[in-house]
């Protein structure tokens, strides 16, 4: 998809040589990330912190190398894309099931880069079911728990079996009605024992990479 292409490749303005970049998941910031790989073998110098195995993996086939996660506490900047994109900003993620590592690293970011093409840039969000990481441990009461906050939800298969993410654990996908207040919801879900983290990406942005009406690319912020 050419949108994403273009909106991809525009995020590696914004690495400069000897960053350490926090590497996003998803279709979008894939194009990013090869877009890194030549720069590298233009001499462009950086270090990648992946934010799944899969990532890792096109990393490394693009030649990036990996910092040690163990050794940074910080990360200069990391791009990602976004499910969903509000009018403030705010951030559906998830829907590749690697959400939590992606909030990590995005927190840790002294900015964090959104690549989101115009489909994803909505008023609310809530058209796109909320993915919740829960521990596999009491899995159907956290459902109900989630439930009972007015949510539909459904346990993330694949393959016939619970989707596990890379940290060994369960998504939820709980489709709510127009979400019109995030912040609250995210509170109100990361107090559900169980739940390890959900995909509402609150006032992290620093800012969203996109195309316009016109086809033109925009940056909010
Ligand atoms: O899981 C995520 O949050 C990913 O960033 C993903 O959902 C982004 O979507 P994309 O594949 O359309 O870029």
């Amino acid at each position: 998809m050419i949108e994403k292409k273009i909106v991809g490749e525009k995020a590696v303005e914004f690495v400069k040589d000897g960053m350490t970049v926090g590497l996003g998941t998803g279709s979008t910031v894939y194009y990013t990330i090869i877009k890194l790989g030549q720069l590298m073998k233009e001499g462009l110098t950086i270090k990648g912190v992946p934010t799944s195995v899969e990532t890792e993996k096109l990393a490394i086939e693009c030649g990036i190398p990996l910092a040690n996660i163990k050794e940074i506490d910080q990360i200069d900047v990391a791009i990602d894309g976004a499910d969903e994109v509000d009018s403030q900003l705010n951030l559906m993620k998830g829907g590749g099931g690697a959400l939590l590592r992606e909030k990590i690293i995005a927190r840790a970011a002294k900015k964090f880069i959104v690549v989101a093409d115009p489909a994803k840039i909505v008023n609310h969000l809530g058209a796109f079911p909320l993915p919740i990481e829960v521990v596999p441990f009491g899995v159907e009461m956290t459902n109900e728990q989630i439930r009972l906050l007015g949510a539909e939800t459904k346990i993330r298969y694949s393959n016939g079996n619970p989707y596990q993410s890379d940290n060994g654990n369960y998504i939820i996908d709980a489709k709510f009605p127009n979400i019109l207040n995030p912040v609250t919801l995210e509170q109100k879900l990361n107090m559900i024992p169980g739940v390890v983290e959900n995909g509402l990406f609150n006032q992290m942005a620093n800012a969203v990479i996109t195309l316009n009406a016109e086809k033109s690319v925009v940056i909010k912020n």
